[in-house]
């Protein structure tokens, strides 16, 4: 079982500033890849910079919801990150738990344009030079909120279940192609996922992971850098990964009123 040396890997990880996306731009750059981290919060990839040094780490400042600024950035890559083997699509936020007819219309938006079209832009900056080189593997970061809903989760869980369906899609167009495409489907993590969806709310987003051990970045990152570096003829179509405390028990009922 021959697996895929690090060292020769170059990987982009969207949303590289907290989180799944720094965990794994660690991950990836311990190991010896070249990583290009983004987001739009420079100063926080700065620290990355500092920590592995320009050679390993480039960072871009982006917003994947702004199409002309992906493909400026990916056509602007310095020679030595521009063969991006393993794009990390990452990028991504829950906004509110409200039911769906309490809930804002610009929140549903900015999960829309960021999850989904964000993604979809960054795969079709990335893809292109993928083809040429007949060589890539694009990771995209699902949830378990796209297979099992749970109140408040509508636009959310919709969102997370477009990328795996996405993502199955892509792999049947990439059918017979050196290019591997894997949804991710992590549960319960405690990163600044809960602080950004509660507006930050600090302690009710502390609430969300009280009680148990949930998931933490380096955990998914350890998944996102598996997958990668498996040996080229293995491809993971999806990856479903739950804190051992989270399981499908309890599914609540609630009675209703006929009349
Ligand atoms: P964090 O809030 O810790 O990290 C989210 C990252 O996304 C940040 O780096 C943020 O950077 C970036 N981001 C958000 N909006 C944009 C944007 N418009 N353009 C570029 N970057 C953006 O959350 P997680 O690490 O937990 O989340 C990472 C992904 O994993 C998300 O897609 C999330 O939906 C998914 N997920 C999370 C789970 C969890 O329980 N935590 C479980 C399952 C999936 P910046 O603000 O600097 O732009
Ligand atoms: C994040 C996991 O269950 O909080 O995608 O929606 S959950």
């Amino acid at each position: 079982m021959t697996h895929l040396d690090p060292a020769t890997l170059t990987v982009f990880v969207t949303g590289a500033s907290s989180g799944f996306g720094r965990a794994t731009a660690v991950r990836f750059a311990s190991a010896g890849s070249r990583v290009v981290v983004a987001a739009r919060r420079l100063e926080r990839l700065q620290t990355l910079v500092d920590e592995f040094g320009a050679g390993r780490i480039h960072a871009v400042a982006l917003d994947v919801r702004d199409r002309a600024a992906v493909e400026g950035v990916v056509s602007g890559l310095p020679a030595a990150f521009a063969e991006v083997d393993v794009l990390v699509n990452n990028a991504g936020l829950a906004l509110g738990l409200e039911p769906v007819n309490e809930t804002k219309l610009e929140n549903w938006q900015t999960m829309i344009d960021t999850n989904i079209n964000g993604l979809l832009y960054c795969t079709r900056a990335l893809l292109p030079g993928m083809m040429e080189r007949n060589r890539g593997h694009i990771i995209n970061l699902s949830s378990i909120a796209g297979s099992y809903p749970y109140p408040g989760g509508n636009v959310y869980g919709g969102t997370k279940a477009f990328v795996r369906q996405f993502s199955l899609g892509l792999r049947s167009d990439l059918a017979g192609r050196n290019i591997r495409v894997t949804s991710l489907e992590p549960g319960k993590a405690e990163t600044e996922f809960s602080l950004v969806r509660f507006g930050g709310d600090e302690a009710r987003a502390a609430g969300v992971y009280e009680g148990y051990r949930p998931l933490v970045g380096e955990d998914v990152a350890e998944c996102v850098y598996w997958v990668s570096v498996l040996p080229r003829h293995i491809n993971v179509n999806s990856m479903e990964v739950m804190p051992l405390s989270q399981s499908f028990a309890d599914f609540p009922i609630k009675p209703v009123r006929e009349d």
